[in-house]
């Protein structure tokens, strides 16, 4: 029991200092914890900047396994506004009914062919395959695609021997120089045409940019959304009753995937590295040296949200920062709104009831802290009362 508990990882530091901590590979991190500091950090790109070396935001650093800029993700105001004009309107195809309604046939089918199990794990047989044959709504592409994406494993730099595998992530580099080049020769409906067709400035994005925009597109939303998946399904193992409330009251559900995806704080950090010498709730930060945007930490801020260790599925006042802050807000969040939308209005009405087998969950090690951000395997059973 307690698989469906997320705890507060941060809340002494938080109230201590509000700050904590870690190393990572040599290239330390101070992580700001309260609601309010991260806000103003994020906000602050002049002094806290995204387009350092690329993969020096993430944390653990991707510096030593790729030098290809992630965009627009790792790129500041003024370039970063630029890049995001022109994606702003695909990542926004998700709110067509059309898209929404191809999400609600995907997540009916995968949830017949789990139905029909005696037993299964929810992340190889369900939250990995969904993400990835979501991703080819989003992307435009064939179905089919999702079957070489889904052998990639749940992360696309991360493995089961190390959490940065420089030869894994030349699998996804290949792959996307593979998939533009086809793109450039044999033109489709796709993302990578739509990029192939479109301008930044005046002129055409380079190969480069087109790969480091499809890089994000692949990253960003694997683990996040895989965990989010997984975690809902943890969640309502342990509060039947709570499924039960969203089947009675429906027009909920909107509110209860904001408050799951704040409660699970599926990314639980994101760096940024100064640009000067300054300061950040009073402590010294120097010249390129990195903090991070707790997003976990500052979603449970009590100063923010009333009982934020209790998930109220109709919490209305929820200013989370699960996507993030400013201008770096995540771009796929439409698609996993949507995704976790139709997901909920599924499970509710099925009235599934979900029993845990066996779990191992999945523990990050930040510095003094630890953090559960989700599960390596949760095995369960379903029933339908
Ligand atoms: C980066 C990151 C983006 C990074 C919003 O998060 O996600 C991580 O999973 C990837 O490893 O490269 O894309």
């Amino acid at each position: 029991m307690g698989f469906g508990k997320f705890k507060d990882s941060f809340a002494e530091s938080r109230k201590a200092t509000g700050l904590s901590y870690m190393n990572d590979q040599n290239d330390p991190v101070i992580m700001v914890l309260g609601h309010r500091d991260v806000r103003k950090c994020a906000f602050d790109w002049k002094n806290f900047q995204s387009g350092a070396a690329p993969g020096r935001i993430v944390i653990p650093s991707e510096v030593n396994i790729r030098d290809i800029r992630q965009i627009p993700f790792e790129v500041d105001p003024p370039e970063h506004t630029s890049y995001r004009s022109l994606l702003e309107a695909w990542f926004k195809r998700p709110l067509a009914l059309d898209y929404e309604q191809r999400l609600g046939v995907l997540v009916e089918e995968m949830l017949s062919e789990i139905l029909s199990k005696d037993s299964f794990d929810v992340i190889t047989e369900f939250s990995l395959p969904l993400q990835s044959k979501a991703l080819t709504l989003l992307l435009n592409t064939p179905m089919s695609e999702s079957e070489t994406w889904i052998s990639w494993g749940t992360h696309v730099f991360r493995s089961d021997e190390t959490a940065l595998d420089s030869n894994k992530a030349s699998v996804l580099f290949d792959y996307l120089d593979q998939q533009i080049n086809e793109a450039e020769k044999n033109p489709k409906e796709d993302l990578y045409t739509a990029l192939l067709n479109s301008k930044v400035e005046g002129r055409n994005l380079t190969k480069e940019e087109i790969k480091g925009i499809m890089i994000l597109t692949f990253a960003g939303g694997r683990d996040t959304i895989i965990n989010t998946v997984t975690n809902t399904f943890a969640y309502f193992a342990e509060n039947h009753d709570k499924l039960h409330f969203l089947a009675e009251n429906p027009s909920m559900i909107s509110f209860a995937v904001e408050e799951l995806i704040r409660y699970f704080s599926p990314l639980t950090q994101m760096g940024r590295v100064a640009t000067a010498d300054t300061e950040v709730c009073g402590h010294a930060v120097k010249n390129d040296s990195r903090i991070s945007l707790c997003w976990a930490s500052a979603n449970r801020d009590d100063k923010v949200f009333e009982k934020p260790n209790t998930v109220q599925l109709d919490r209305k006042n929820n200013p989370h920062v699960s996507f993030g802050f400013g201008h770096h807000k995540c771009l796929g969040a439409t698609h996993t709104r949507q995704l976790m939308k139709v997901l909920l209005h599924k499970m509710a009405s099925k009235n599934l009831k979900i029993n845990i087998l066996d779990a191992k969950e999945k523990i990050e090690a930040l510095g003094d802290n630890q953090r559960k951000v989700g599960f390596e395997s949760l095995q369960v059973s379903i029933n339908i009362k």
